[in-house]
């Protein structure tokens, strides 16, 4: 056997015993490469999902709401960061994905290419889109690789809190007025597909689903996750008081689950090409705030030499 035959052999055994592969640790280049792509890309989504919500913060309608607002966008900023830190151990650099995020060549989520348009939204994007996220993410908490499990510990505890917070919002707001109701439901119907599609394209149109499932790094395919979500949202959706825009939507008591519509394919792959209704603002503002705390790096650079020499004296 050759010496990479017995590495991969010993990779594998790792993997299927549902043991953690760390960062020094043997890793195939393909596995090296999807946990970057997919981790970067996670981390990328975490930061740009800070403006739709950001936006609000000037505007809340109460201070116990900016408090709360502020709260969970500084937290997102957090998963941005602990994930950058997951991407870091496997040799890449933050700065250089940041720049291959403002240049278009990584992703993110296609969720935040949509606009928030009212303060409904806030509450929406708390219970579906934070819920969609728990639901792929707490899968990742047992993903093969050891710093992407551990940060997904604490991101999941975290996006518990941000999905109730969105679920009190909208709970208070359908004890409002028949305006407040009327705003509720037309975000639901504008984020439904939306957040259905945060689990990436159908199975039989994931190229990297088997892979990724064959190292442990997902779980579950994305069709699986998704069912899962409509599953879980449909009762939450019931007690608030909403509807999701899908006449196909009706419980199957021969699959124990729910049957659902078929999202919009196409209007997935415009926005993941980036040519969604926000796509091109989302960046440029990512853009300009980088470009404004270059002097905070470049402080922060100087700093950190100077203390260097102080050390070496
Ligand atoms: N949007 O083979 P597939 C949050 C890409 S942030 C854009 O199925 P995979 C929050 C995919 O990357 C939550 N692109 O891929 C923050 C691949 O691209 P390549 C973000 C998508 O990786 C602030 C291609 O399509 N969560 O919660 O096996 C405020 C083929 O797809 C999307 C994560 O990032 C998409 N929706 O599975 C509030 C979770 N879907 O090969 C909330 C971690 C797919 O051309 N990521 N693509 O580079 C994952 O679990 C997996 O990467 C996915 C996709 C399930 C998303």
């Amino acid at each position: 056997m050759t010496d990479t035959a017995a590495l991969e052999e010993d990779f594998l055994r790792i993997v299927e015993s549902d043991q953690r592969i760390e960062p020094r640790d043997w890793m195939p280049a393909g596995y090296r490469k999807t946990l970057i792509r997919q981790i970067a890309q996670h981390a990328h989504s975490e930061i740009i999902g800070m403006q739709p919500e950001g936006n609000w913060l000037t505007r809340a309608p109460s201070l116990r709401r900016k408090a709360i607002l502020m709260a969970k966008v500084q937290d997102e900023a957090g998963h941005g960061l602990y994930l950058y830190s997951a991407a870091e151990t496997l040799g890449v650099d933050r700065a250089d994905l940041t720049d291959m995020l403002i240049e278009g060549r990584q992703k993110y989520s296609s969720i935040f290419n949509y606009p928030a348009l009212t303060y409904a939204d806030v509450g929406v994007i708390g219970w579906l889109v934070d819920g969609a996220a728990i639901c792929n993410q707490v899968p990742l908490c047992r993903s093969s690789f050891g710093p992407y499990g551990r940060a997904m510990i604490r991101v999941c505890k975290e996006e518990s809190f941000h999905q109730r917070q969105g679920y009190e919002l909208l709970l208070t707001m359908m004890k409002g007025t028949d305006a407040q109701r009327a705003m509720v439901q037309e975000s639901v119907d504008r984020w439904w597909w939306p957040a259905l599609m945060m689990f990436g394209p159908p199975d039989d149109e994931s190229p990297n689903s088997a892979q990724s499932m064959e190292w442990r790094i997902k779980r579950h395919t994305n069709d699986e996750l998704r069912q899962r979500f409509v599953d879980m949202s449909v009762p939450q959706a019931e007690v608030l008081g909403v509807t999701f825009p899908d006449p196909d939507l009706r419980w199957n008591p021969e699959r124990s689950s729910y049957d659902f519509g078929e999202p919009d394919w196409d209007e997935f792959v415009q926005v993941v090409k980036g040519n969604g209704a926000t796509s091109i603002e989302r960046i440029a503002h990512r853009r300009a705030a980088h470009e404004d705390g270059a002097w905070v790096r470049a402080a922060a650079a100087a700093f950190a030499a100077k203390n260097d020499r102080g050390a070496a004296k």
